[in-house]
């Protein structure tokens, strides 16, 4: 069996019970083949000089953990500037918030190049590489201009824009040349690889060479949506594991008198969660008899503090949030509790599971986890009802959640009076469908499924 070599802007141990679904489940594999991660140690070394970063390598179990760390100008440029100020708000459809400074792709290029040079000693002749996200677009373009012939596959994690979208970025042909470098590309929904087969045939004149390849700029490559899944046995166990129980049980006593309706994201624009909070508001003002009762939490963890629009987000947010408990709280209910910080993973289950209605409304998203993670959590008996933005990659496999259109609020104001008042038996029909889909298309189907199509796109 070959070796499995991950790279990813990000490493986790994946014996650490914090790593998460996606963690766990590359760390399976990894583990399978006694595999290598390669990425970014996380560290900042104030004296590095660009393009060159001290690499680390140990072990965990049989996995080689190898990182490298950046210096302040690569990683505001490469991870700060391109990767999360230019490709991370264009490819979320957000031109207005993107900052096309020259500096940023020579950042990016430089420790995309880097990165090749660093990984490049520890590869083996038959290592399949499976390469992460917008961070690392051009590493299989640099590692093949050094003469590396091994398997390559990339996954994207986010949404691949429409094709006059992606064309606001400056670099955007050298971009989309630099995907033709991959055997196999995997997008997260049919919506994205169809965005990426357009690009190709408007700017690269490609021909389809069969249902998945298409050749473009002179090279052929396969492309496949795989939608991301969690860990439902995971997730599962620790939605019955005690810290789980005991913060829905607190929370079902706290909120007795009152309908919970949750949110849970990490704090990013393309989340939606002001239009949560606007669409909130248009349900206490049109339905009136959930004033006193419909309590919306709103769980924002901390992310990317330092980009300008991620603070501007944050006091929208605070202002939403206190105009809505200023013009509608009573002394004893306020309609938002919102909480800027990270709960632990242990009680997120129980967060979930005490919520009436789970609010996932983001402008954009490659997938949304939170929206699996969600119907997961249920009481197959008593489930809540998920409201979900049809602007989510997981609206494709979700149609039984009551889809949302998070720029309505009036909408959206509807559809959450809808979940409120839904009889029992439709939202076990809902939830056992959604639970069958989410069972079957799982974090292990989707490595499995994705390694699977690499093996065959590069044979
Ligand atoms: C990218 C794509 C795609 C959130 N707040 C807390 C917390 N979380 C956990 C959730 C969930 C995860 O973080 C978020 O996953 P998402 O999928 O929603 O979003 P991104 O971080 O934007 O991830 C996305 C994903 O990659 C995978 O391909 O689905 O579209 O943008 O697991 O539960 N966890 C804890 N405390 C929090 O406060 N412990």
């Amino acid at each position: 069996m070959s070796r499995l070599v991950v790279i990813s802007n990000r490493i986790a141990d994946p014996r650490k019970p914090a790593a998460g679904g996606l963690a766990v489940a590359l760390g399976d594999a990894l583990n399978k083949t006694g595999g290598l991660w390669f990425g970014w140690s996380g560290n900042i070394a104030e004296e590095g000089s660009p393009g060159e970063g001290e690499m680390h390598v140990r072990q965990a179990g049989t996995v080689t953990l190898a990182t490298v760390n950046l210096c302040r100008e690569d990683h505001d440029t490469y991870y700060h500037g391109y990767s999360n100020s230019v490709l991370w708000p264009v490819f979320h459809y957000r031109l207005d918030l993107a900052d096309f400074n020259a500096r940023y792709i020579a950042g990016y290029r430089r420790v995309n190049q880097m990165f090749a040079r660093k990984l490049l000693p520890l590869l083996r002749d038959d290592d399949i590489l499976w390469i992460h996200d917008y961070h690392l677009i051009p590493l299989a373009a640099e590692l093949r201009t050094m003469g590396c012939r091994q398997r390559m596959g990339f996954f994207l994690h986010i949404p691949m824009p429409p094709p006059l979208i992606m064309a606001a970025i400056p670099q955007h042909e050298w971009l989309m040349r630099s995907f033709m470098a991959y055997d196999l590309v995997g997008l997260q929904s049919e919506a994205d690889v169809s965005h990426f087969k357009r690009y190709v045939r408007n700017e690269g004149s490609a021909e389809e060479v069969d249902s998945t390849r298409v050749r473009a700029f002179g090279a052929t490559v396969a492309v496949k949506a795989f939608p991301i899944g969690i860990d439902v046995d995971e997730f599962s166990r620790l939605t019955l594991a005690p810290e789980a129980m005991e913060t829905c049980q607190g929370m079902r006593e706290e909120y007795s008198r009152r309908r919970l309706l949750m949110g849970i994201d990490r704090l990013d624009y393309s989340k939606g969660i002001p239009h949560r909070v606007r669409a909130f508001r248009e349900l206490l003002d049109r339905y009136p008899e959930n004033r006193g009762s419909a309590t919306l939490i709103m769980i924002a963890s901390p992310s990317r503090d330092d980009v300008n629009a991620y603070g501007d987000l944050r006091q929208e947010l605070e202002g939403l949030c206190g105009s809505v408990n200023g013009d509608y709280g009573e002394l004893d209910w306020m309609p938002v509790r919102y909480i800027h910080r990270m709960v632990a993973r242990k009680r997120v289950p129980g967060l979930c599971r005490a919520a009436a209605v789970g609010l996932v409304t983001p402008l954009r998203d490659g997938m949304n986890l939170v929206a699996k993670e969600y119907v997961v959590a249920q009481d197959p008996e008593d489930p809540g009802v998920l409201v979900l933005s049809r602007f989510a990659g997981a609206a494709e496999q979700l149609k039984e959640a009551l889809l949302v259109n998070p720029y309505d609020p009036e909408g959206m104001a509807n559809c959450i009076q809808q979940a409120l008042q839904m009889p029992l038996e439709e939202r076990q029909q809902r939830h056992q469908k959604l639970m069958a889909r989410i069972r079957e298309f799982d974090v292990h189907w989707w490595r499995k499924a994705f390694l699977q199509a690499l093996n065959e796109a590069s044979a």
